[in-house]
């Protein structure tokens, strides 16, 4: 039997998550590794790419809101819970295309599958052994010294929920000028020049406090090994197929045979 390796794709919403599953699905074409594409997002409205497993099969975020008379909002979070009810269909349903890689694009809103039951339970029920998380760090919220501190802090909170391994990208790279980019790339390379940069911003009686959260930033290592990533020419997507080789090491890689 393939010993499937699993690829979260988790972040904020709006940070790419969809954009760079599809990317990554497609690079691995090229490469000649086999892959799925799996939709968690039953809200989903307009994807990137024709997912092989999709949750909206099982669940209607439109069906959820009529029958329990729910707006928007409230439809989301009873979906977000309905997605552990369909594990066992969507293990098995996923263990049918015999694939090396399979990458989850999970719900828009990041709290969403971290916070609530659901997106544990899913993600210690499909295969943990062989799971990975990508988390995304959304350039347009990163570009403060405390902006970056609160997407590394969510980037903690999901890894301490989830318990998988993890790394972070730095998506739509892009969309930075050159200046803003190599600013975030050499905070995260050095968490102590985050450090006094949010110390810059905000008045010295969070002094303490600031020190706190970059000591455990460093002990998550969360602050490195950031990854930049964006729609262009696959920029960053064989580092991260790197990454996640290295985690697994031991494992069969599949692009050497
Ligand atoms: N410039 C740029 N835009 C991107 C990139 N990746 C995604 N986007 C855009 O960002 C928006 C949100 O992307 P999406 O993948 O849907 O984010 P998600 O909500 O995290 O799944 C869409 O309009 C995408 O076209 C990128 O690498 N560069
Ligand atoms: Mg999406």
């Amino acid at each position: 039997m393939k010993q499937e390796t699993f690829v979260y794709f988790i972040g904020t919403a709006g940070a790419g998550k969809s954009t760079l599953a599809e990317r990554f699905h497609q690079w691995t074409n090229v490469k000649g590794i086999d892959s799925i594409l799996v939709n968690l997002d039953p809200g989903a409205e307009n994807l990137p790419y024709d997912p092989d497993v999709d949750i909206r099969d099982w669940i209607s975020l439109k069906e959820v809101m009529e029958s329990h008379e729910l707006g928007p909002n409230g439809a989301q979070i009873a979906c977000a819970d309905l997605l552990a009810v369909n594990t066992d269909e969507v293990k098995e349903s996923i263990e049918s295309f015999k694939t090396d890689y399979v990458f989850v694009d999970t719900p828009g809103q990041l709290e969403l599958f971290v916070f609530r039951n659901s997106g544990r339970i899913i993600a210690t029920t499909l295969r943990p052994q062989q799971s990975v998380v990508c988390y995304l760090i959304d350039p347009i919220l990163a570009k403060s010294a405390s902006g970056f501190t609160s997407q590394l802090l969510l980037s903690v909170f999901t890894s301490f929920r989830l318990g998988l391994p993890q790394f972070s990208v730095l998506s739509k790279s892009d969309v930075l000028e050159k200046e803003d980019l190599e600013q975030v790339l050499s905070w995260a390379d050095d968490a102590y020049s985050l450090e006094s940069a949010v110390q810059s911003e905000h008045s010295s009686m969070y002094r303490q406090i600031n020190e706190d959260i970059v000591r455990m930033l460093i002990d998550f290592q969360s602050h490195s090994k950031l990854i930049s990533t964006g729609s262009k020419e696959f920029l960053g997507i064989e580092d991260m197929y790197t990454m996640i080789q290295m985690l697994f090491a031991g494992g069969e890689d599949v692009l050497s045979d």
